[in-house]
């Protein structure tokens, strides 16, 4: 194979995730902005999500979030999705949206909150269990807002022994992947706030527990590159949440903001054998001033676009460039990767996918944001809660 079909061959196994609660209304805590033809369930959320796949063919997953997503016979949900061409991905699990979980959920002091957490994560992997999904992807907002308010030790106790449950409950195939973010909902401590904190604790849970690097959970300048780096190889990077920060977590498209910084990541992801099924790439983001599916697609395609422009980094000439101490030389080889134009390239790989090499301009073309506005008229629009 040459190098060109390599890369275009990796290109053409790519898999990005999407999220369900994207295709839904979202906001900030200002407003949330109701657009036409929302999903109203979720498997209007499905059939959103396989317009994106059917356009750009690298988008075969769809994760869910539980209780936004609840349903009543979730493998029929499982059937419906398979039944559009996609298939249900990681069970996102939600212990912040409950009033009981005002001074936190699994690192809550009061044990009869700590259960309801932990029966909430144990219901997750049922549902995991009905529709085949292998990743349980856990998301915090516990933390305090006062020092002194709870004690910082006694939560990372909590923290552990709840984990510990779950991953108890995990199949052989099913693993339990841990996100960490800065601050926010909690502004003095968070309970996992950084990819240090989450690691420790998938150290000691053991293999099917795995770390999950949202973009958007650092402090500015972090460089995320290297917790990347660092995570593959100590074989515990499960996944990504991707998006695009400007200030905090924003949730932005991805590839939006820093371009640069999505390549960089991407290169580390190859450079570190990690663009495999084992590390889940998803999107965690909100739509809330422009079109969503339009807005998935267009993120999907600058997934896309970091990942080719990865492949192409020169590594034996990034090597030999490295070995000598060529910093200018080593420099020039991966920025000559990142500068160069991928969009024709990544035109060639859809159309021997049998695509139209134009996601944006077919999906439009398509009618179906007409006829979503058109159909789904009355119920009750997908969004926060909903
Ligand atoms: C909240 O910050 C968050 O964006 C987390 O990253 C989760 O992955 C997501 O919401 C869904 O719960
Ligand atoms: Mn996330």
């Amino acid at each position: 194979m040459t190098e060109l079909a390599a890369v275009k061959a990796a290109l053409k196994t790519q898999a990005v995730e999407t999220p369900s609660w994207a295709y839904g209304n979202s906001g900030t805590r200002f407003k949330v902005f109701a657009q036409q033809g929302v999903p109203r369930t979720p498997r209007e959320k499905l059939d959103d999500a396989a317009r994106v796949h059917a356009f750009t063919g690298v988008a075969p997953t769809v994760a869910l979030h539980i209780p936004w997503d609840e349903v009543e016979d979730y493998a029929a949900l499982a059937r419906h999705a398979e039944d559009r061409g996609v298939r249900l991905g990681a069970i996102n699990s939600n212990t912040f949206q409950d009033d009981a979980y005002r001074l936190g959920s699994i690192c809550a002091p009061d044990p009869a909150v700590r259960r309801k957490a932990v029966d909430h994560l144990l219901e997750c992997v049922d549902i995991m269990d009905a529709t085949g999904s292998k990743d349980l992807k856990l998301w915090f907002a516990d933390g305090t807002n006062y020092p002194g308010q709870d004690d910082i030790r006694a939560r990372q106790d909590r923290l552990a022994e709840g984990l510990a449950e779950v991953y108890e409950r995990l199949g052989d195939d099913q693993r339990m992947l841990l996100e960490y973010k800065l601050f926010e909902p909690a502004f003095y401590t968070t309970d996992v706030p950084d990819w240090g904190t989450a690691y420790a604790h998938c150290l000691k849970l053991g293999e099917r527990a795995q770390v999950v690097v949202d973009t958007g959970h650092h402090a500015p300048g972090t460089n995320i590159e290297f917790i990347v780096a660092t995570l593959l190889r100590e074989g515990k990077l499960g996944g990504f949440d991707f998006n695009s920060r400007f200030y905090a977590d924003d949730d932005l498209m991805v590839g939006a903001a820093d371009p640069f910084q999505l390549f960089r990541i991407m290169y580390e992801v190859i450079r570190g054998g990690g663009f495999t099924p084992g590390v889940a790439f998803m999107l965690d983001q909100c739509h809330n001033v422009e079109a969503k599916i339009p807005a998935i697609i267009r993120s999907v395609m600058n997934v896309q676009e970091a990942t080719a422009k990865a492949l192409l980094v020169d590594r034996a000439a990034l090597d030999d460039a490295q070995r000598a101490g060529d910093v200018l030389e080593a420099n020039a080889v991966l920025m000559d990767a990142y500068n160069t134009d991928v969009r024709p390239l990544l035109r060639e790989v859809r159309e021997e996918m049998g695509l139209d090499p134009e996601p944006m301009a077919a999906y439009r073309r398509s009618g179906w944001a007409e006829k979503i506005v058109a159909e789904r008229v009355g119920g009750e629009q997908a969004g926060w809660g909903a």
